[in-house]
């Protein structure tokens, strides 16, 4: 059995980050090229570190004389003066700027369990599960209290940061947006031209009823983005004197995701490549994607469409064959192995796009094949 109390402080965010910073453009004034210098990013005189106060409790357990070993590890952690990039209104001129948010509560729990399932002379076979998860909430913010409204309540308390997505009980990840419910069908013109929307366009939950789409009163908390639950289950064989094999499968589950290739308002169709969605038309009744440029005016601050991130990916295999030493010495080699391998082989999933993980970019799949020789 292990505790561990602690306080960390980080300020990881590399140095002189409370400063402001100065950056250059090259411009051309009709005679000859000059150097512009404007300010790049806002100075925090306030920034301080971030401090980190921490529970742990572990549990280190053998079974069956330690052929099997079970770890429990929980932790609550509280961290204060947490180091954030906070999102600015465009206006200020700037994008972000690096501050501390008040106070964050974070809670997890990881086991792992490892064992030798079988052990014989031409076939050893060992597993490891492990599992992992987190929860955080977010205990206080900037210390701006008043009343607010939000999912069509009004509350008194410390305002959430909008901008940010950030608010008082909630997890830093939490998702806050329309619940799209569908797309509007052609039958339901009439309903839907009440919102200034067609038939074709999202059809989101209107929260209070009043015919619009208004953030405070209608977004909600939808999901969340990072993983809910993590597993990882490797299985490592030893068999016919020789040869040795491993699988890793590994899940992510629980997330969601935005997907921005179901609002299509491209208009570079004829110069790029896009994937072939299949967007509602009124033939194809579709309640996943909207038709191609979509009216999303009516949606006071935005819709943005969520997906399933969860997925379960066989990560790794591979497989090796060492030359059996009166081989390799024939061979005048101290040993001689070969062996493949591949990464990414598979994964079950329901993102649309190309991978749940990275999102918007392909994950390639690799193989590797070779031998390894000692001379
Ligand atoms: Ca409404």
């Amino acid at each position: 059995m292990r505790l561990s109390w602690g306080v960390n402080g980080n300020r990881d965010i590399g140095p002189y980050s409370a400063f402001a910073q100065m950056g250059s453009n090259l411009y051309y004034d009709g005679s000859q090229v000059q150097m512009g210098i404007f300010t790049s990013r806002l100075s925090n005189p306030l920034l301080s570190w971030e401090e980190t106060e921490s529970y742990n409790i572990g549990f280190d357990i053998g079974i069956w004389e330690n052929r099997f070993n079970l770890t429990l590890d929980y932790y609550d952690m509280s961290t204060r003066n947490l180091l954030v990039e906070r999102s600015l209104p465009r206006v200020t001129g700037f994008e972000n700027v690096t501050t501390n948010i008040g106070k964050l509560a974070n809670k997890g729990f990881e086991v792992t369990l490892g064992g030798v399932n079988v052990n014989r002379a031409n076939f050893n076979w060992r597993t490891n599960i492990n599992y992992s998860m987190n929860r955080n909430k977010i205990i206080s913010l900037f210390g701006e209290t008043g009343d607010y409204t939000l999912q069509g309540q009004l509350l008194t308390g410390e305002i959430p940061d909008f901008e940010n997505r950030w608010f008082i009980g909630q997890p830093i990840d939490v998702v806050w947006d329309y619940d799209i419910l569908g797309i509007w069908q052609v039958e339901e013109a009439a309903e839907a031209a009440e919102y200034n929307l067609s038939p074709g366009d999202f059809k989101a939950n209107d929260l209070d009823g009043n015919g619009a789409y208004e953030a405070l009163q209608d977004k909600k908390f939808i999901g969340f983005s990072q993983p809910r639950h993590r597993l990882g289950l490797r299985n490592d064989f030893d068999f016919l004197r020789n040869f040795t094999a491993s699988v890793f499968i590994r899940a992510d589950l629980g997330h969601i995701n935005h997907f921005s290739p179901s609002v299509a308002g491209w208009s570079t169709f004829d110069r790029r490549s896009t994937a072939n969605y299949p967007y509602w038309t009124p033939d194809n009744r579709t309640n996943d994607f909207p038709r191609l440029n979509i009216n999303d005016s009516p949606y006071g601050g935005g819709i943005m469409p969520y997906k399933s991130a969860s997925f379960v990916r066989i990560q790794d295999i591979s497989l090796s064959y060492n030359f059996p030493p009166p081989v390799a010495k024939r061979l005048r080699l101290q040993n001689a192995r070969v062996f493949g391998s591949v990464r990414n082989l598979y994964s079950f999933d329901n993102w649309p796009g190309w991978d749940p993980e990275s999102g918007h970019l392909p994950m390639p799949r690799i193989v590797t094949m070779g031998f390894s020789l000692s001379l």
